[in-house]
């Protein structure tokens, strides 16, 4: 089969840029600890140690580690605020009370979409201190542009 030369050097180059993309995803992910946000549960997990998961929250699990449980409904976030110390890991447990939502931590790789009926999970490390707005990313109707929340990161001297 005859392949003119123009066309071979094209595939050649769309095949190696492929190959370049796939490379830079892998090594980013590991790098970088982008992970993808997973199916944590269908329906509100039971807390074994009594914490109520239908209404929201931010525990303390040990020095440095902390949950949140997160609701997004039109159109707001619950907490609103979520505070934590600098260099804390925080797992969020996302739910939504009505419809299809984003939940989108500005300047971190926290990004994932609350679906009713369904809770996510991501966990991400803050080491920067600051504050950090919490957007939707997924239209969400006429109140969309005014649903988002704060994630405040303290100087760890602030909460001692
Ligand atoms: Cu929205």
């Amino acid at each position: 089969m005859h392949v003119h030369p123009y066309e071979r050097a094209w595939i050649i180059v769309s095949v190696a840029l492929l190959m370049v993309f796939g490379v830079a995803i892998v090594v980013s992910s590991l790098s970088m600890g982008i992970q993808i946000p997973g199916l944590s549960a269908r329906l509100a997990p039971v807390s074994p140690d009594g914490f109520a998961s239908d209404e929201p929250w931010v525990r303390q699990l040990g020095p440095g580690r902390y949950e949140a449980n997160v609701f997004a409904q039109m159109w707001a976030f619950q907490p609103s605020e979520i505070r934590v110390p600098a260099g804390s890991t925080v797992t969020f447990y996302l739910h939504s009370r009505d419809l299809l939502h984003g939940f989108k931590i500005l300047d971190t790789n926290v990004s994932l979409m609350a679906i009713p009926g369904q809770v996510g999970k991501v966990t991400a490390t803050f080491n920067q201190p600051g504050e950090y707005l919490i957007v939707c990313n997924e239209y969400c109707g006429v109140g969309h542009q005014a649903m988002f929340g704060r994630l405040i990161v303290e100087e760890p001297s602030a909460t001692l």
